[in-house]
């Protein structure tokens, strides 16, 4: 299965059902009362299996949508610099710009956050930041899966895929950033089929457990020091170079058992 998002192909006339759902539900959470579960999960199997509830107070109060898809401006649903809180499945990605950040001088503005029905009070300096998000991974969760994106921190134009890719060549973007689910390694190389100076990278930024058998391992690589020009093509299994995620983990709170934050190491 490989999945194409493309910033620039998310203007409203252009979206197509498989790659955007956006807000599925919405409500308000407070004092006395409980969130409603989610309701209008997608029957669609390329749907995402993740998703993300997003308060506009701390501690999971006041008003709330949920998420199971990428949403490139927030401001279309008036809940632009809104975000307080998060309840995620999944890997999420939450930028301080429109289209995911794509073409602002700085892409660390951006924190993400990841786990399985994991939740989390933003801390203070992302609150009220965020004015687009979407998820990354595949369909499951845990699919064996990658992510490439066209600028550091996950900014811009993405592709995703769960198989080998011969050749990229059709990509438009050199590789900046990654982001890998699953169990497998996999190797990006420079040149088509295989070919050239090649790099390998596992999920193992973090590994997260809640209820067996849901499982959720993370490679979080927000900036890629692959020493290469080109990312073209992608390989299954490990067969260069291993590079490891050196990001500087933020911790907000325990989160052994349940779920993860991490913010980039520049963000703001
Ligand atoms: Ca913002």
């Amino acid at each position: 299965m490989v999945s194409k998002l493309r910033s620039e192909d998310l203007r409203s006339e252009d979206l197509r059902s498989e790659d955007l759902m956006l807000v599925v539900n919405r409500g308000v959470s407070g004092e006395g009362m409980t969130a409603n579960r989610i309701r209008g999960r997608s029957s669609r199997c390329h749907s995402y299996e993740g998703s993300a509830r997003c308060w506009s107070g701390s501690q999971y109060y006041g008003t709330y949508y949920d998420f199971q898809t990428a949403n490139p401006h927030l401001g279309s649903i008036d809940f632009d610099n809104t975000i307080e809180s998060v309840r995620v499945t999944g890997i999420w990605l939450f930028y301080d710009h429109e289209g995911y950040n794509a073409n602002t001088p700085d892409p660390t503005a951006m924190f993400w956050s990841y786990g399985v029905g994991y939740s989390l009070t933003i801390p203070e300096e992302y609150k009220n930041t965020a004015t687009s998000l979407r998820p990354a991974g595949c369909v499951g969760i845990n699919d064996d899966c990658w992510n490439v994106y066209e600028g550091l921190y996950f900014a811009g134009s993405t592709f995703a895929g769960t198989a080998e890719m011969s050749d990229l060549s059709f990509l438009g973007f050199d590789v900046f950033s990654i982001i890998l689910t699953g169990k497998s390694a996999w190797t990006f190389c420079e040149n088509v089929f295989y070919g050239g100076p090649c790099v390998c990278m596992y999920p193992d930024t973090d590994h997260v457990s809640r209820t067996l058998p849901v499982y959720l391992d993370v490679g979080i690589f927000p900036t890629v020091d692959h020493g290469m020009l080109h990312v073209k093509s992608i390989r299954k299994g490990c067969y260069g170079k291993r590079i490891t995620s050196t990001t500087p983990r933020l911790s907000a709170g325990p989160q052994q058992t349940n779920g993860g934050y991490d913010s980039g190491s520049g963000g703001k």
